[in-house]
């Protein structure tokens, strides 16, 4: 039996898993199923990445371990994926025994291969982000981008992963091999990081603590990337005891991700198995992002779209089907809760669920359930079962290149076409008369046996509704078979039916939109403050102090963007006494429509300063929001141009 291995990226845990996460991981699980189906031996792997200094300051916030945070989350992770009915093979877990062991020993390899050696880490540091910078990274003050604090020269001990030697191969398995899915995305991986040069990559940590350590150096943990890209090979038993079939299924047939961890997987994962002589991985699918308002969903706005409201209320096999039919290969795609429940309603109610309700019901109120064996056949039948027996091919096709979205759409063809046949041979007509028993008998017969074929091949997608549409059709398990999707005339000729309840029942729009709506409002009352990183209180000064500052209100009167930097606006002002220019750093979150006309609060009394060559008179009071952007501070807009805060 052929071997197929497919994996999920192992997701990191922090924050609920949300429609993003779930749509990598449906859609692995309805390829695996469908390989399954085929006759594969499939190993499906997904699991959780879970060192790093963010999981360990989350943890210290809320004065827990590390492992205690991460196994709640962990907790919920695999609660949903069996709300979802994923069929995991494997869960890895990057804080479990074998796979650390299995780091240590692939680092140790790497290094004895000289391929990774101990150097130094040299750039700018910021201390109190304990964050290294390279000069590119800087802000336009030459500060740290993320605190705007000073920046010294430092270096520190670490350990690199010579990248150099592969770029040429790396290169050509991008361009000349379709391991990239879409192909289309080499040209920016090879524009942007190979043809400058691969530079070589810091491999070990000493920031933290919470990681892998290096065991022939520990103060040193493993960098993250490398403890989970490994991942796909120790949850095979490579270089550990724990398992024992890294021979049987690596390499990998399908890696899938998102695109922003594409370059992870194009270019520094194929370097480490090159470094170590290990077979490649046979495919990288790449998919973009499920966006929500025009931004990527992500963990910190996963109550938002929380797929176990969604799967409570509208079934886990309707949102599986929806996910994977928006998504095509490559592209990003928007949620929405509307075009959800639209698509849900047109596909699945009015499309899959009406054809097979119909057609139960007629074999009930014509036959009394079960089919007579006289049979006629007619205009319009060799279309419809030419059709459904070449569906199998095409889907075949369709996921052996990862098009998911693109199979449903044939299946979903052949829905219609089916719909289509009914009012064509209208059996409600042929019902009258009895002389036409028989070719109402085909006809039944026909759509009886094309729902087998959608139902049987659907199966991998929604694996919770397909069993019982194919026992309302009176389908024997045996007849369900991959086999039996490129046949015709499968079920029994006497078949009878088992009359069920509606398996996708319509959704009233406008109730769920606002049933939705509020629910996302209670979460969001009942959702704590996010907690920000507050910049400790300054040293105390006397009032005297505080008032040699002399704050006062003015009013924008226009605003423009300074060309030569990103981060900043000059805006020019009516202070009270005439017009000043102030530039400031909240071009990221401002445009300057956004402000002209509005009353800010200065500080007035500062030294000019040059900003990117413009000279700036004073600053715009802002204050740190608690997604890490700043917010003008709108004094009540009354007050007038001049008047002193105090
Ligand atoms: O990157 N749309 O973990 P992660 C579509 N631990 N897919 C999305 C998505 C969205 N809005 N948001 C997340 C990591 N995903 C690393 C991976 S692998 C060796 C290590 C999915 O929790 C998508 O598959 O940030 C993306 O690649 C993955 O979650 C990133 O998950």
């Amino acid at each position: 039996m052929s071997k197929f291995y497919i994996t999920t990226p192992i997701y990191y845990p922090s924050g609920s898993p949300h429609i993003g996460t779930c749509y990598t991981t449906v859609a692995c699980d309805s390829i695996a199923r469908y390989k399954r189906m085929q006759g594969f031996d499939v190993m499906f792997l997904t699991g959780t990445d879970e060192h790093g200094l963010k999981i360990e300051e989350k943890a210290k916030e809320k004065g827990v371990t590390p492992k205690e945070y991460v196994d709640e989350i962990v907790a919920n992770f695999k609660k949903l994926w069996q709300r979802m009915n994923i069929s995991y093979d494997r869960y890895i877990r990057t804080t479990d025994d074998y796979h650390v062991e299995a780091i240590q020993k692939i680092f140790k390899r790497l290094y004895d291969r000289g391929y990774i050696y101990k150097g130094e880490y040299k750039g700018k540091y910021c201390t109190p982000c304990e964050s290294f910078w390279t000069q590119s990274q800087l802000d336009e003050n030459g500060c740290c981008p993320e605190c705007h604090r000073e920046v010294t020269e430092a270096k520190e001990e670490a350990y690199f992963f010579k990248m150099s030697p592969f770029a040429d191969r790396i290169e050509k398995l991008l361009t000349e091999t379709d391991y990239l899915r879409p192909a289309s995305r080499a040209t920016e991986l090879v524009n942007n990081f190979i043809r400058p040069g691969l530079e070589d990559l810091c491999v070990s940590r000493t920031s933290f603590t919470w990681g892998i350590p290096v065991d022939f150096d520990p103060k040193h943990v493993v960098y993250v990337w490398i403890d989970a890209l490994f991942n796909y090979c120790t949850a095979l038993g490579f270089e550990n005891g724990r398992y024992d079939d890294y021979d049987k299924y690596w390499p990998a047939d399908v890696h899938m991700v998102a695109k922003d961890i594409m370059r992870f997987h194009a270019v520094i994962w194929p370097a480490m198995l090159m470094a170590l002589d290990m077979p490649l991985p046979k495919h990288l699918a790449v998919h973009g992002w499920i966006t929500f308002n025009g931004h990527k969903m992500s963990k910190s706005m996963g109550n938002v779209i929380d797929p176990f409201v969604l799967s409570d209320r509208y079934g886990a096999d309707a949102i599986r089907y929806h996910i994977l039919r928006e998504m095509a290969l490559g592209a990003d795609s928007s949620f929405s809760n509307e075009i959800m429940i639209n698509r849900i309603n047109s596909d699945l109610a009015n499309g899959l669920g009406n054809l097979v309700s119909r057609t139960v019901a007629m074999v009930d109120k014509y036959f009394g359930g079960t089919l007579p064996t006289d049979r006629q056949e007619g205009e319009f039948d060799d279309e419809l079962i030419s059709e459904a027996l070449s569906l199998r091919e095409k889907t075949d096709e369709f996921i052996e290149n990862t098009q998911i979205n693109n199979a449903l759409a044939e299946i979903f063809k052949l829905v219609s076409r089916a719909n289509k046949y009914i009012d064509e041979t209208a059996p409600w007509v042929l019902g009258k008369d009895e002389s036409k028993k028989a070719r109402l008998a085909s006809v039944l017969y026909n759509l009886l046996e094309v729902i087998r074929i959608i139902a049987t091949l659907l199966s991998a997608f929604m694996p919770e509704t397909m069993p019982e549409i194919l026992e309302q059709i009176g389908a024997d398990k045996e007849q369900v078979s991959y086999e039996n999707a490129a046949k015709f005339g499968v079920l029994d000729e006497n078949v009878t039916v088992h009359k069920g309840r509606i398996i996708f029942p319509r959704i009233d729009v406008d109730k769920e939109i606002n049933d939705l709506n509020s629910i996302l409002v209670s979460q969001q009352e009942q959702k704590p403050e996010p907690e920000t990183e507050l910049a400790p209180i300054a040293e105390q000064i006397d009032i005297d102090t505080f008032a040699k500052s002399d704050l006062r209100v003015a009013k924008v009167i226009s605003c423009e963007k300074i060309k030569r930097s990103k981060k900043l606006l000059c805006l020019h002002l009516d202070d009270g006494f005439g017009e000043r220019q102030v530039v400031s750093g909240i071009a990221q979150w401002y445009q300057p429509d956004d402000l002209i006309g509005k009353k800010v609060i200065i500080v007035a009394n500062l030294a000019p300063v040059k900003l990117c060559g413009v000279e700036s008179n004073g600053m715009i009071c802002a204050a740190d929001a608690a997604d890490g952007s700043a917010k003008v501070i709108f004094p009540d807009q009354s007050l007038p141009c001049g008047s002193k805060i105090r």
